[in-house]
């Protein structure tokens, strides 16, 4: 069961997680113009990842008897001054969806709904090893320095990363 309120949060970060697969994908079309494939495929599994947040939200609401109500998805940042400004842009997004889900936790907690409390903690540990991965990132390009070889190296690393097996492009199921 679900009140007005915890389900209209519940959608609103629904929208922010789309939000966020869009974004990503406008970082990989930004390293698809300027020939980096390896960050490219890095953010292109962020989005598809994305994706699963958002559907995983989508599907619990509905499995608990709640209605799910999409609205418009925001323009995200199209242009970039360098690999680390897309980098922090991916950081402070990752901060502003941690903020979003502490709050949806708050309320959960509030309301004293278990199954809303024991589904978000799924959410709380991603939340942690997004930052982590971002925060060490953008320590590694800060170390690079805009080195090309150092450059290279990074794009051949975030070449190899793969989706995590229970994502799908169409479900979180
Ligand atoms: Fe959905 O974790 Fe990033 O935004």
């Amino acid at each position: 069961m679900l009140s007005k309120k915890l389900q209209n949060e519940l959608n609103a970060q629904i929208n922010l997680e789309f939000f966020s697969e869009y974004s990503y994908l406008s970082m990989t079309a930004y390293f698809e113009s300027i020939n980096l494939d390896g960050f490219s495929n890095f953010f292109r599994v962020q989005a598809s990842e994305e994706h699963f947040h958002a559907m995983k939200i989508f599907d619990f609401i509905n499995t608990i008897g709640g209605k799910v109500n999409l609205e418009t998805i925001n323009k995200p940042v199209v242009e970039f001054d360098s690999i680390l400004n897309v980098f922090e842009t991916a950081l402070a997004q990752e901060n502003r969806v941690s903020e979003s889900i502490n709050h949806l936790m708050d309320t959960a907690i509030q309301e004293n709904n278990h199954a809303v409390i024991s589904f978000l903690k799924w959410y709380v540990d991603e939340q942690v090893e997004e930052i982590d991965l971002f925060t060490n990132l953008i320590a590694k390009l800060k170390l690079i320095n805009n080195d090309g070889n150092g450059i290279l190296l990074m794009n051949s690393e975030l070449a190899k990363r793969k989706a995590a097996p229970e994502i799908t492009n169409t479900s979180s199921e």
